[in-house]
Formats: C-alpha cells, sequence, structure tokens
C-alpha cells in the first residue's frame, strides 16, 4: 500500500516535505509528482485515473491560490483524497483553504490545515488510514501518539527549558 504525494508546483514542496517525513516516520511507502491541475490537466486525469491500479491507496494533494488540484483529483478517483492548502504569499492560504475546503456535495476531499501543520497532519491521516488495514503502520502510529503524550506530561512547567 502507498500514498500518492502531489502537488501543484516545485515551490510546494517545502510544504509538502512534511507529508512525507511523517509517512517516513511509519514507514509507509510513498510516491511525489508535481501535476497541476491547470498547467497539466490532462496529466492530473492521467495521474488519479491510474492511481489504484499502481498500487496507491490514499492521495494527498497540495496546492496554493485557487487549489483545483484536490478537488479534481477527487473528481477522477474514488480513493481518499486529503487537501494541503499551501500558504499563498497574497492570501496567505485563505485562498487555498476555501478553494480545498468548499467542495460540493457530491465528491469528498478531506481538508487539513493551511501550511506545514497540514501538511503533517495529511501524512499522519494517511498512516492512520492505512493502518487501519496494516498492524505494523497501526502499531507506529500508537507509539508516535504516546511519545507526544509522555513528552507534555514530563514537562509540565512552562517557565523551564
Ligand atoms: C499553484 O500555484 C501551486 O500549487 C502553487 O502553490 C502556486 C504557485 O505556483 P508557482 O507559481 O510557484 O509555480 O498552482
Amino acid at each position: 500500500m502507498k500514498v500518492g504525494i502531489i502537488m501543484g508546483s516545485k515551490s510546494d514542496w517545502p510544504t509538502m516535505q512534511h507529508a512525507a517525513e511523517m509517512l517516513d516516520r511509519f514507514n509507509v511507502a510513498y510516491e511525489t509528482k508535481v501535476v497541476s491541475a491547470h498547467r497539466t490537466p490532462h496529466l492530473l486525469a492521467e495521474y488519479a485515473e491510474s492511481a489504484q491500479a499502481r498500487g496507491i491507496t490514499v492521495i494527498i494533494a497540495g496546492a496554493g491560490g485557487a487549489a483545483h488540484l484536490p478537488g479534481m483529483t477527487a473528481a477522477y478517483t474514488c480513493l481518499p483524497v486529503l487537501g494541503v492548502p499551501v500558504q499563498s504569499r497574497a492570501l496567505k492560504g485563505m485562498d487555498s483553504l476555501l478553494s480545498i475546503v468548499q467542495m460540493p456535495k457530491g465528491i469528498a476531499v478531506g481538508t487539513l490545515a493551511i501550511g506545514e501543520a497540514g501538511a503533517a497532519n495529511a501524512g499522519l491521516l494517511a498512516a492512520q488510514i492505512i493502518g487501519t488495514q496494516d498492524a505494523n503502520v497501526q502499531a507506529a502510529v500508537e507509539a508516535f501518539r504516546q511519545a507526544q503524550t509522555e513528552t507534555v506530561l514530563s514537562n509540565p512547567n512552562p517557565a523551564e527549558d
């Protein structure tokens, strides 16, 4: 089982690499590719339509501005699509967020937060989805969460380093 990480531009990679890093943490295989909804529309259709046959089970799609990529990808495949709004310069990612999150009824995109946190959580959510079918991945996610909890509990004083 593999995750497909796609993004509208190479300039999205500093954000989207956080999804890849999260998947690395859980030993989940993935592929990465620049696929633009408006610059390479035929490639987008071909990528999304062939994804399942290539062993992909979840697609993470990140884009900024008028961010059509996650919605158009979801239109071409029944695989779950997780959308990451990349922070734009002009509107700080509010444009990306609203254009990804406001999908009309009938085609679903799971929208994450703007920017790095959204990309990291997209990787985490993809691992959790895969974890429903893969006990090793689920155990790795549980261990990650346990370590996170322990870090907080063992550092209760906010004024201490
Ligand atoms: C979108 O336009 C991309 O997802 C990117 O976030 C934004 C800017 O792209 P570049 O002009 O940097 O290629 O398609």
